[in-house]
């Protein structure tokens, strides 16, 4: 990606919802990237999730803490190989306790991150509008972006349909969603391929998300 003349800006895009460019920097992507690595080698590694209307999801998944699948959370990888999720490390609930705080401002003292889905996209892959709805806990969802750049779009709660903003989401940004957003449906229509930073050595895009279970 070019430099550019202004850097982009936090940008509150619904109530509740802001994107916060830049937010890891290089180094930092780097150590996720090697954990998401780590993870995503077997066994409980990614996977394809497939729906149960026979289709399947085609960005690959890898979940930490407790195993997602549609449409429900489990100990173990239930459609797959059938191994204990691996655990959520105490790091990365300090990390998406500082992404909340630096992104909404909000106290984050009633909850711990405890979930995370890891999704690997290639250039191909795409996620339909959907609802981060299968939580039984209402903390705001932390969204951590890697490798190439997409459109992610963020919309409403009513609604697969419009109104929704469309937002590029790059390398190192951070989305976070909560409050009155925290059930909005969004998704990814189109990831740019060959857009990650060179430094990474990352082909594709990887996103982060860090949920609080209730369960
Ligand atoms: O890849 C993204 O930015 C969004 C991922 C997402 O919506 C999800 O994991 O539920």
């Amino acid at each position: 990606m070019e430099a550019e003349l202004f850097p982009r800006a936090r940008t509150e895009v619904a109530p509740g919802a802001v994107h916060v460019p830049d937010w890891l920097d290089t180094v930092q992507q780097r150590e996720l990237l090697e954990a998401c690595r780590a993870w995503a080698r077997p066994p409980a590694g990614l996977r394809t999730v497939r729906t149960p209307g026979g289709g399947t999801m085609t960005a690959r998944q890898v979940c930490l803490g407790r195993h997602w699948y549609p449409y429900g959370y489990a100990r173990t990888v239930v459609d797959g190989d059938g191994a204990p999720v691996k655990p959520f490390p105490g790091w990365l609930d300090e990390l998406g306790r500082q992404a909340v705080t630096d992104a909404l401002g909000t106290p984050t003292h009633s909850y711990s991150y405890d979930i995370a889905l890891i999704n690997f996209y290639d250039a191909d892959a795409r996620m339909g509008m959907h609802r981060d709805s299968d939580e039984k806990a209402d903390a705001p969802v932390v969204s951590l972006s890697l490798g190439d750049t997409c459109v992610f779009r963020f919309g409403n709660t009513g609604t697969r349909a419009k109104p929704y903003t469309d937002v590029e989401l790059r390398s190192g940004d951070l989305f976070v969603f909560g409050g009155p957003s925290r059930l909005a449906y969004h998704g990814v229509p189109r990831v740019y391929a060959g857009t990650a930073p060179p430094e990474l050595g990352l082909s594709g895009r990887l996103n982060i998300t860090l949920r609080v279970s209730g369960l």
